[in-house]
């Protein structure tokens, strides 16, 4: 998570998620349309609940949106509101058209909501309601339905709104009530556009209305929500289904036909968090169909007002929504129908919810703004919304990879182009502006994994600079290493670690977490060596395997760890803070982990030396040598004792997403069982349909994607082509590779709904006996058929020496040369 401590604008105290048991389960009313696809029957889109975790932290974007679409539509609330709407009984201020979705930070986006009123109270316009805390209106609980590329809510004033969505552009449908407002006889709709955003961060902005077409348009300067810098957006609004009445502009809670355009600046009294409300309405006449319906197409654009109003023309000429609203059932159906589930008899349809659920919230980021960069022209695709990587690497573009790798091809050439213009690739990126680095620089690690896995279909990505980008992140500290690359180089260079105070005049950034920033450099490097090592740069794999080592500097071999009541945990040797003179600080090992406190764990200036985790956390991190850190640790049984230990105590923490690949490391120590059981205490337990259904922020659908990726039974150890192989949680599963059109399947012989067949007995691959504990993605790429039979017991399946996937110290590529 990208939590939740914002350097630049946050006011409230950090807290840790809170935990509720709200067990409502949802009921939802979805419209079917025959099936087309797979053997799961019922068409997978029934199966997709967007409401799941818009409660409790998980800050799920459950609006109207295409996959990796720019617009997304959704009511927004006054709580809880990264994802623009919340369950949290909060009010309806607006409805808006693009969000991001699960961010710890600030709310993001949310720019220029329209909303709709019935009339104003005694026909007099300054009897309706114009600032946001004004006009804030509960709405109807039971109203609210949400299914891919289609939202809709009704207010308590008995207005129903409902929205669908192209790539740029939101259509809403306002129905009002068949009652005139007080003091008038007819009804005469009021529709407003307010220049403000979700975090309140406009920095200036400028509306003008048309007296005769009620077009409202504009555009708005302002801040991204965890960054730095500001971002200029564009807006066009067009109606249809009622006669214009009036228009005019408003600011505060008055309004005036007249003038028909105004701008706001920061007056440097008001400014915010009081930003002065201002924007401009169209006030109608009834509308002209009998179900009182007004559209409102809103098209957005980051370069100009005029190509707002093109992309809205172009995308949506005729104001059909239900012909919108197909479209965009149908993209869904083309990017989630790649997936064909059986689920088995027995299998509860929730863990069918849960499943779509999640693959759908792992294609919402990143956002598709190819043809909308005022930054640079360039003919290459432009994605934004990498937020951020530090989440995304581990199991969204892993994801994504396999779901859809058209995308995962355009998303890497966006990161390399960003290289090109901005001389960095990206951790974390939002609205167009720099988002903060949250330990090391993860982009190194997405292209890593693509490389190994996709590269024979990446038309168009040029890995000669995408290695130049990734050396570029190990050999050169940027001035400002907060938002971009790595600080403390000179250190990793010349001392092997990033010492706790350490001395660097080179660039500027937080100096904290050098525990994790040190691990994740180190696995940063060997990244780098991997692609190094295929690409022919042999001194320069030899130089980064040897970097991905220095995890070790810093593993205190001594230091034990108690709880704070004093208990012993029985377990020595863990990563501890080391001094720049290279004598040994201290930090509590269980300090950052939810059964000792939180405090200060973000980026904040008086953070600690772990990044919102544990040192018992990052100890577990060295994902390219598990054999030599198991080794280290006192061996596999130890290993698996403390692994379970992580899980048992309260240390961890599975709403964060360093905690994915701890539930599979038993795989290293040759005890894959002990994995598929581990992912069974997580799921459905803290992974469910409720509302509250996901244990932290989804950030950008990371929870989504581990949960889909467990179910699959195919976990990727991120950066590496290994995947780990588990029972997929239904009896078999199909995925189309989108490019080679090749089909993987795997299926479970013996499978239970109970899940009590939990364990690997023996597996064939096409056929063939196969005991490898892992496979690599040639599988999703030229297909297979992959079989597992299961049965009660633990067996020795997955278990030897040669059975375990790949460790830096015991692989090919390491042979133990490179250790220290
Ligand atoms: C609204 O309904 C949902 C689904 O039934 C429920 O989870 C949520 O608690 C309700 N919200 C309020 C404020 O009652
Ligand atoms: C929502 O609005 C209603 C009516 O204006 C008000 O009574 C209520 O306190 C508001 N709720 C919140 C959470 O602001
Ligand atoms: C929306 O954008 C995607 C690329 O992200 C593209 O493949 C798709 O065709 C676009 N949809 C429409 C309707 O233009
Ligand atoms: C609005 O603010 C942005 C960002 O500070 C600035 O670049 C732009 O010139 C301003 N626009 C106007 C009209 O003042
Ligand atoms: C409003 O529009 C008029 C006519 O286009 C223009 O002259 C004026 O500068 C605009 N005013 C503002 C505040 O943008
Ligand atoms: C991109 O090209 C257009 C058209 O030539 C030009 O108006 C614009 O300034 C260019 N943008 C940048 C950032 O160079
Ligand atoms: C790839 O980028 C390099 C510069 O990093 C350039 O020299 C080379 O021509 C590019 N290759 C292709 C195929 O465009
Ligand atoms: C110490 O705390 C742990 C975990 O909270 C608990 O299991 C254990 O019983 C406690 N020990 C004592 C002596 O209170
Ligand atoms: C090393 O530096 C630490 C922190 O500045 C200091 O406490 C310690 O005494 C130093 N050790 C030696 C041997 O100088
Ligand atoms: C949490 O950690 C901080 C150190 O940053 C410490 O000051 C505080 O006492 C701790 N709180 C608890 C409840 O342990
Ligand atoms: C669903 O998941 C949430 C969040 O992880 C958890 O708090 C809740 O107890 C779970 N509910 C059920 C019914 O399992
Ligand atoms: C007092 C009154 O009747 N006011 C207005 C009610 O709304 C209609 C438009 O729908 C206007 O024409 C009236 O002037």
């Amino acid at each position: 998570m990208q939590d939740r401590f914002h350097p630049q604008t946050r006011k409230e105290t950090p807290t840790m998620p809170l935990y509720t048991t709200l067990t409502t389960l949802l009921t939802l009313t979805l419209t079917l349309t025959p099936s087309t696809l797979g053997q799961s029957g019922p068409n997978i889109l029934s199966f997709v609940d967007p409401l799941i975790g818009t409660v409790n932290g998980g800050h799920v974007f459950p609006g109207a949106t295409l996959p990796f679409g720019m617009a997304k539509a959704v009511a927004d609330v006054n709580g809880e509101n990264q994802g623009g709407f919340a369950s949290d009984g909060s009010n309806v201020t607006g409805f808006s058209h693009m969000h991001d979705s699960g961010t710890g930070g600030s709310p993001s986006l949310g720019n220029f909501p329209l909303f709709p009123q019935t009339g104003c109270p005694g026909d007099i316009l300054d009897n309706c309601l114009f600032p946001e805390e004004n006009r804030a209106t509960p709405y109807i609980n039971s109203s609210v339905q949400a299914s891919p590329g289609y939202f809709a809510i009704e207010l308590a004033t008995n207005i129903k709104a409902e929205m669908t969505v192209t790539n740029h552009t939101a259509l809403y449908r306002f129905s009002f009530p068949n009652t005139p407002t007080e003091g008038n006889a007819t009804l005469s709709p009021l529709i407003l556009a307010d220049l403000i955003d979700l975090p309140h961060s406009r920095i200036n902005g400028s509306v003008s209305v048309d007296a005769n077409t009620g077009r409202i348009s504009g555009t708005g300067s302002f801040n991204p929500s965890f960054g730095i810098g500001s971002y200029t957006l564009h807006f066009c609004a067009d109606f249809h289904g009622a006669a214009v009445r009036d228009t005019g502009v408003f600011m505060n809670n008055r309004a005036g036909t007249e003038p028909k355009n105004l701008s706001v600046v920061q007056d440097g009294v008001n400014n915010s968090p009081e930003i002065l409300p201002a924007g401009a309405w169209t006030r109608f006449h009834a509308p002209n169909g009998s179900d009182n319906a007004i559209l409102a197409r809103v098209g957005v654009s980051f370069i100009s007002v005029d190509q707002a109003c093109h992309n809205a023309e172009s995308e949506i000429p005729g104001f059909d929504f239900e012909a919108v609203h197909t479209a965009a059932r149908e993209a869904w159906t083309d990017t989630l129908g790649v997936v064909e589930v059986t689920p088995g008899p027995g299998v509860n349809s929730s863990l069918q919810t849960v499943f779509w659920s999640g693959l759908y919230r792992a294609s919402l980021s990143p956002q598709d703004y190819t043809g909308e960069n005022p930054l640079w022209n360039s003919t290459e695709p432009y994605y934004d919304s990498f937020y951020c990587i530090w989440d995304s690497f581990r199991s969204i573009h892993t994801m994504i990879t396999i779901l859809d790798p058209v995308s995962q091809v355009r998303m890497l050439r966006s990161l390399i182009d960003i290289y090109r213009h901005e001389g960095w690739l990206p951790d974390c990126r939002m609205s167009l502006c720099k988002g903060f680095t949250q330990g090391g620089s993860n982009a190194d690690i997405v292209l890593a994994d693509s490389y190994l896995k996709i590269k024979s279909i990446s038309d168009g990505v040029n890995w000669t600079t995408a290695y130049e980008a990734v050396v570029h992140d190990a050999e050169v500290e940027p001035e400002n290493w907060s938002v971009q690359g790595r600080g403390g180089l000179h250190s990793w260079k010349n001392l092997h670690y990033i010492p706790t105070d350490d001395y660097d005049p080179y660039g500027v950034g937080p100096f904290t977490r050098s525990i994790s920033r040190t691990v994740e450099y180190a696995y940063d490097d060997f990244c780098i060596a991997e692609m190094a090592h295929d690409l022919g740069h042999a001194a320069d794999a030899h130089k980064y395997y040897s970097r991905s080592t220095y995890w070790h500097n810093m593993f205190l071999p001594s230091q034990t760890s108690s709880l704070h009541n004093n208990t012993d945990t029985g377990f020595t040797g863990f990563l501890q803070p080391r001094f720049p003179n290279t004598t040994w600080g201290y930090q509590n090992p269980i300090f950052c982990s939810p059964l000792l406190n939180f405090t200060s764990c973000y980026l904040n200036p008086d953070g600690h030396e772990t990044y919102e985790g544990s040192a018992w956390l990052y100890t577990t991190f060295v994902p390219h040598d598990m054999a030599t850190l198991i080794t280290t640790l006192g061996g596999p049984e130890t290993f698996v004792t403390r692994l379970d230990y992580l899980h048992e105590s309260g240390l961890l923490y599975i709403g964060d997403e360093q905690a994915f690949l701890p539930v599979y490391q038993y795989h290293y120590a040759g005890r894959p069982a002990k994995s598929a059981l581990r992912a069974h205490t997580y799921i459905p337990a803290l992974f469910n349909t409720t509302r509250v259904g996901i244990p932290g922020n989804d950030d950008s659908g990371a929870m989504g994607s581990f949960v889909a990726l467990a179910m699959l039974g195919l976990f990727p150890n991120p950066g590496q082509d290994v995947y780990l192989i588990t029972p997929p949680f239904f009896q078999e599963w199909r995925i189309t590779n989108k490019v080679t059109g090749k089909v993987a399947v795997v299926r479970n012989l013996n499978f239970d709904a109970r899940y009590e067949n939990l364990f690997i007995q023996s597996a064939r691959l096409d056929g063939e006996v196969y005991t490898r504990n892992w496979i690599g993605h040639d599988f999703f790429l030229y297909g297979g058929v992959l079989e597992l039979v299961l049965g009660r017991n633990e067996s020795s399946w997955g278990t030897r020496a040669e059975d375990l996937p790949p460790s830096l110290s015991t692989g090919e590529r390491g042979m133990g040369v490179y250790g220290w």
